[in-house]
């Protein structure tokens, strides 16, 4: 059997609203007087939450001085809050919407003026909120601002909270949840690769992927479930293998979904690289070759290095927080057995061990000591002073350092910059499994996300035993239900039981 042709539910939300459509399609299940079920219904099954009937502002530009700082005002009494304050040629209700129009800001009790702005007036709902909202371009500068945003909350709007404009935004229906972290990504994101990561979930990408898998799994649900509730009606009985079928395509769409995510965490959140080596090795010159700056203290004094030293550095559109240690040797001096403890304690604390050996030296007995640290450890070995060594003697270390195991080997100078680019791919390679890509569209970056498309993907699994085990078909929807409900989870929508139940309890099954 093809339900495709049989009915097709369609599930969509306004605000938390969630609206169920449904028609029945095939043209041999409509009966005369049947067009009914072809009109399609919706019905809002969550109660919308209540309107937001606080103004609110806040100023949206960063503290300090600037060029202009902008506050912003959003909420039912935005227009009537700047009327009270705002002298221009029109008075704000004349004011065209999404325009920009110059006056002053006024102290209405002592008409004294506060400030010369620019006042974009928006109306609701083509906002970012969804609210009528006032935006005041004053001229930078932390005291004008503040004058002016105390004006507004004398006036009749209160301080908004942290992120309230974008959860209005996603109260209003604006944006979804998704989308709603997306925005708190997108202006956290370290790097490029990041930011796009962020503004292509913004845009709905993941979004769209999760409500469409979820779309999936309750019309499956909505198929088994007519199958067992309405026997009488002449559907065919939706076969185990169209079950199977159907579940199977979902977690795989799912699978590869969060096949982005540990890229995707890995551009937002960055990764950990310890360069650790003996002293001297040129860890310290490493660190400030990578972030283009005199960071670190280099020295030809071995143990100059007693604290750890950190910088973040773009890898490859990863962001990586390089951690510089003191080198690791015996020693007596109290201070720099500190630094060594610490040097052990971050190359146990990061993903990735960068180990720096002396071309000049050889490998010796102290190399030895600091490989075996990192032995349980994602590493790559760089074999550094190549300008100043003796062919022969890099060689030789070549193949000793390939002995160890299966590490990457550079070879490198950082005095003349050879081998930098190489080391900068094999980090790259390292942390990712040579897959992050600057073009990958749907990359999770979001942990919440992340567990609840495993979630999915586990009740799923879960769904498919109960199947293969010959479970009642209704203890497989409830599983199959999980899942969707772990899905509607991301987007804000969410399916309960009571949902489902809605969606039967209005089927038209011509009766
Ligand atoms: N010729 C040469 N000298 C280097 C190179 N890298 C580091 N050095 C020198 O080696 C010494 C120790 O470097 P440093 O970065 O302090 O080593 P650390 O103890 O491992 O942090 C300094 O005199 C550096 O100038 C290199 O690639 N070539
Ligand atoms: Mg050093």
């Amino acid at each position: 059997m093809n339900f495709d042709h049989l009915f097709k539910a369609d599930i969509f939300t306004v605000g938390q609203c969630v609206i169920i459509k449904y028609a029945r399609l095939s043209p041999d299940r409509i009966r005369p007087e049947g067009r009914r079920g072809m009109s399609g219904r919706s019905d809002c099954l969550a109660a919308l939450p209540g309107r937001n009937s606080e103004t609110i502002a806040a100023i949206s530009t960063p503290y300090g001085t600037g060029g202009i700082g902008i506050i912003r005002i959003s909420g039912p009494e935005a227009f009537s809050v700047a009327e009270k304050i705002f002298r221009g040629r029109k008075k704000i209700s004349e004011i065209r919407s999404h325009s920009v129009v110059h006056g002053r800001i006024i102290d209405p009790v002592d008409g004294q003026m506060v400030d010369e702005v620019l006042l974009v007036k928006m109306d609701a709902p083509r906002t970012f909120t969804g609210e009528d909202t006032i935006e005041i371009n004053c001229h930078g500068g932390i005291v004008v601002l503040r004058r002016v945003l105390s004006l507004v909350l004398r006036h009749g709007a209160r301080a908004a909270a942290p992120g309230e404009f974008t959860k209005r935004a996603f109260m209003n229906g604006r944006i979804d949840l998704a989308q709603a972290e997306a925005v708190i990504d997108l202006i956290n994101s370290k790097t490029e690769e990041g930011s796009r990561a962020a503004a292509a979930q913004l845009q709905g990408k993941l979004s769209e992927k999760i409500r469409s898998a979820r779309r999936k799994l309750i019309e499956l649900i909505a198929h088994i479930e007519a199958a067992i509730e309405y026997p009488e009606e002449d559907i065919e009985d939706i076969t185990g293998d169209e079950v199977l079928a159907g579940i199977a395509k979902v977690r795989e769409e799912l699978m590869e979904t969060a096949q982005g995510s540990s890229n995707g965490r890995l551009l937002r959140e960055g990764m950990t690289v310890a360069i650790i080596g003996k002293p001297n090795a040129g860890k310290s010159s490493l660190l400030n070759a990578l972030s283009g700056s005199d960071r670190a203290i280099v020295t030809d004094i071995p143990g100059t290095t007693r604290d750890i030293i950190e910088e973040y550095v773009n890898i490859r559109g990863i962001p990586v927080r390089f951690l510089d240690t003191a080198g690791i040797r015996t020693t007596d001096d109290p201070v720099e057995a500190i630094g060594v403890e610490r040097a052990r304690a971050a190359a146990e604390e990061a993903e990735l061990v960068i180990i720096v050996l002396d071309a000049q030296t050889g490998i010796t007995d102290e190399d030895r000591e600091v490989l075996k640290t990192s032995r349980d450890k994602k590493a790559i070995v760089m074999i550094n002073k190549l300008d100043i060594a003796d062919d022969l003697v890099v060689e030789a270390m070549k193949e000793q350092a390939a002995a160890l195991g299966n590490m990457p080997v550079v070879v490198a100078s950082v005095a003349d910059g050879t081998g930098m680019d190489d080391l900068a791919d094999k980090i790259g390679e390292l942390a990712a499994g040579g897959q992050v890509s600057a073009n990958s569209e749907i990359l999770v970056t979001n942990a919440r996300h992340m567990q609840l498309i495993e979630d999915a993907i586990a009740h799923l699994d879960s769904a498919r035993s109960a199947f293969e085990g010959r479970m009642p078909l209704d203890l497989v929807t409830i599983d199959i239900r999980d899942a969707a409900e772990a899905l509607g989870q991301i987007t804000g929508e969410s399916v309960g039981e009571d949902v489902v139940n809605e969606i039967f309890s209005r089927f038209c099954l011509g009766k």
